[in-house]
């Protein structure tokens, strides 16, 4: 997956692109992530990037020419050596928000993206309309940029990538593709403050603890997140063991 980035602060990445997981991806080339100033792509004295919003009011807006300017020139870098034309993506608030689903599918449906961070008020509508595929939110907040966002995208992009996360059963078996939240993880000491491992665990007996962490994943998902449940495709012993939850849980409000 090659990944181009358009932003007026590319210092932001350094660390990001060079730690951990997403760091030793790009180094192994499994994932290639080039970043962009945003001003390379200006044409006036001052390199300016923003302007007064027509119609007045607080607040500037990034101007369109350099952003279209910016966007075809990547793209057009990405087309002539890749499988031509990049998936372009505009990191905001008003984009569709970004889950699970969204990053597989982004990650199986294309191997260039493009992605547009910007800053300050917003950005001239007319970049959308021009130069952007697909607007993506990471969540119902604000922010003072796209670049966190683009750092998460990228991030959850990676894990994507066959060979990043060192055990596929990782990616495979991860929370999210089973619809659950994961079950609660211990490590030594084995107990701390009064606060006991669950004895299974210590057990050394697998089956024991694989029926273990499947019932405390399905509780935790009950507990925390009870809305997931709604989508997961539960096998028959869940649903039972989901069912008892509830009794068990029953039986509490009418003690
Ligand atoms: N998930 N922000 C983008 C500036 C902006 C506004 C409109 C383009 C169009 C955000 C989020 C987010 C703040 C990033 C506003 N750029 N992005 N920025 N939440 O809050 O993605």
């Amino acid at each position: 997956m090659r990944i181009q980035i358009l932003t007026i602060f590319p210092e932001l990445f350094e660390p990001f692109l060079r730690t951990s997981l997403v760091g030793r991806a790009v180094e192994d080339g499994l994932f290639e992530v080039t970043v962009h100033d945003l001003r390379e792509f200006t044409e006036d004295r001052h390199r300016s990037v923003d302007d007064e919003p027509y119609g007045g009011g607080g607040g500037m807006v990034m101007s369109a020419p350099v952003w279209v300017k910016a966007v075809r020139a990547v793209s057009a870098a990405l087309g002539e050596e890749g499988e031509g034309k990049p998936w372009r993506v505009l990191l905001s608030p008003q984009g569709r928000r970004l889950d699970d689903a969204a990053v597989r599918a982004l990650a199986a449906e294309h191997d260039e993206l493009v992605l547009l961070c910007g800053r300050y008020e917003g950005i001239d509508e007319r970049v959308r309309e021009l130069v952007v595929d697909e607007e993506i939110s990471i969540g119902d907040y604000v922010l003072s940029g796209g670049e966190l966002p683009a750092m998460v995208l990228v991030e959850a992009l990676s894990r994507q990538v066959p060979g990043v996360v060192g055990l596929a059963k990782s990616v495979h078996e991860d929370s999210f593709r089973r619809g659950l939240l994961d079950h609660p993880h211990y490590t030594r000491p084995a107990e701390l403050e009064g606060l006991e491992v669950p004895d299974v665990l210590l057990s050394g007996d697998h089956a024991a603890i694989e029926r273990w962490r499947e019932r405390a994943a399905l509780r935790a998902t009950w507990e925390k997140r009870p809305d997931l449940l709604d989508g997961a495709e539960l096998t028959d012993e869940q649903r039972r063991e989901l069912d008892r939850l509830r009794s068990e849980h029953e039986q509490h409000e009418e003690d």
